[in-house]
């Protein structure tokens, strides 16, 4: 059985498309799993804490054997060997991967929280989001297109085309 889930990707340090992209293909190598499809890059302002550069983002479905579970700590591990650090919350970052769904999965526990509680909020991740996924149901928060229009005002620009 598969599972399929959908991983924002976010870089604002250290040539940041450059970053993106190659997380997109560390992801194809993940152990069981296969990448279905991927956003473009988009350059989006910073949320939470202004005072750092512009991020990009993007977004990927996956199809995966690994339990959602799994598929976090492999996300943890890839962003670690990119060199993430934590000195703070938001602070800048060389590669973040968040977890954003899993299947219709529900789900609060300390290590892992699905949806992702901000997804729905937030501009930065639903423009890639609604590239590849505009009829997705968000369990509890609506469609994703639908979303989208309540964050339409957030600073987000395509940059590449696919
Ligand atoms: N990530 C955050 C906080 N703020 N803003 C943008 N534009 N893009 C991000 O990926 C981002 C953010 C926390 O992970
Ligand atoms: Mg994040
Ligand atoms: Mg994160």
């Amino acid at each position: 059985m598969s599972g399929r889930a959908f991983i924002a990707l976010g870089s604002n340090l250290q040539h940041p498309a450059m970053q993106v992209s190659r997380a997109l293909e560390r992801l194809a190598e993940l152990p069981a799993t296969r990448v279905t499809r991927q956003s473009s890059l988009y350059c989006t302002a910073p949320i939470g804490y202004d005072n750092q550069p512009d991020f990009i983002n993007a977004a990927a479905e996956v199809s995966t054997a690994l339990s959602p579970l799994e598929l976090l700590r492999a996300l943890l591990a890839l962003e670690a060997g990119f060199g993430r650090e934590r000195p703070f919350p938001n602070a800048p970052r060389v590669l973040d991967l968040d977890l954003l769904l899993y299947d219709d999965q529900v789900m609060h526990t300390p290590e892992l929280t699905l949806p992702h509680p901000r997804l729905h909020e937030r501009g930065f991740v639903l423009f890639p989001l609604a590239e590849i996924a505009p009829d997705l149901e968000i369990p509890g928060k609506g469609r994703v297109s639908d979303l989208l229009r309540a964050s339409s005002d957030q600073g987000v620009e395509k940059i590449t085309g696919r």
